[in-house]
C-alpha cells in the first residue's frame, strides 16, 4: 500500500520522468564511498542539532513512533542510472524538523552518517514531504548496503543528497559542503538541470 506517489514530481522541475542523460536500471545498484558500516539498532540514535529550538536525540523506538508513510519514488544517481518505482517507508523530513523546532536563522541542512559521509541541502529543498528518513525498501527492512537501518532519500535531487546510515541532521545558518560537494559534485544536484558537477 502506497500512501503517496511522487513519481510525477519531475513536473515541478519542468522535465521528463527520466531526467536528461539518465538510463533506467532494472535492479537497484549499491553505490557507497567505502564499506558498509555496522550500525546496531540497540545503541542507534539520530541527533538533530544546530539552529533548532530543541536539540533532539531519537532512539530507534522513539524514531519509529513518529508518523510515517510509504511513498513510491524514483531514484537518480549522478553517475547516470535511475531506479524507477522504488517504494520507501519512513518519516518525512518536515515531521523531524517540526519536532525540533527550526529556528528562523536556519537556512541549510547538513546530514551526517556513520561512514563519515556528509551531504548538504538548502532548507527550502530539504523541508519537503518526499525527503524521507526511510527504514524500508519495497516492503522489507532497508538492507544494510542501501543504508539500513535508516537512510535519507531525495527523489528530486541526485541520490548523493540522501545520506545512507544517517546519524545526524544539523541545521545551519550558512551553507557548508558535504563529502561529494567538496569533491566536485554539484551543490544544487537538480537532475532535470543536469547539475552534476559543481
Ligand atoms: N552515508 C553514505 N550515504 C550515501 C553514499 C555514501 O557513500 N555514504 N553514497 C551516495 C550516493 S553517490 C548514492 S548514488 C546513493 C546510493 O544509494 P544506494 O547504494 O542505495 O544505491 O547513496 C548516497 N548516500
Ligand atoms: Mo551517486
Amino acid at each position: 500500500m502506497v500512501d503517496r506517489d511522487v513519481t510525477d514530481l519531475h513536473r515541478e522541475f519542468g522535465g521528463e520522468r527520466l531526467p536528461p542523460g539518465q538510463r533506467e536500471t532494472p535492479g537497484f545498484p549499491v553505490f557507497s564511498k567505502s564499506d558498509t558500516p555496522e550500525v546496531d539498532r540497540e545503541d542507534w540514535t539520530l541527533t538533530v542539532t544546530g539552529a533548532v529550538e530543541h536539540e533532539r536525540e531519537f532512539s530507534w523506538t522513539a524514531f519509529r513512533d513518529l508518523p510515517s508513510e510509504t511513498q513510491r519514488q524514483d531514484f537518480h544517481c549522478v553517475t547516470g542510472w535511475s531506479r524507477l518505482d522504488a517504494t520507501f517507508t519512513g518519516v518525512p523530513f518536515p515531521v523531524v524538523a517540526e519536532r525540533a523546532g527550526v529556528r528562523e536563522a536556519a537556512s541549510h541542512v547538513l546530514f551526517h552518517a556513520h561512514d563519515g559521509y556528509t551531504t548538504n541541502l538548502p532548507l527550502e529543498q530539504c523541508d519537503r514531504e518526499y525527503v524521507l528518513f526511510a527504514w524500508a525498501l519495497d516492503g522489507d527492512p532497508l538492507p544494510p548496503d542501501h543504508g539500513g537501518p535508516l537512510r535519507v532519500v531525495t527523489p528530486h535531487r541526485y541520490a548523493y543528497k540522501g545520506a545512507k546510515w544517517v546519524s545526524g541532521v544539523e541545521f545551519l545558518t550558512e551553507p557548508r559542503r558535504g563529502f561529494w560537494e567538496k569533491r566536485g559534485y554539484s551543490d544544487a544536484a537538480d537532475p532535470w538541470a543536469e547539475d552534476r558537477y559543481g
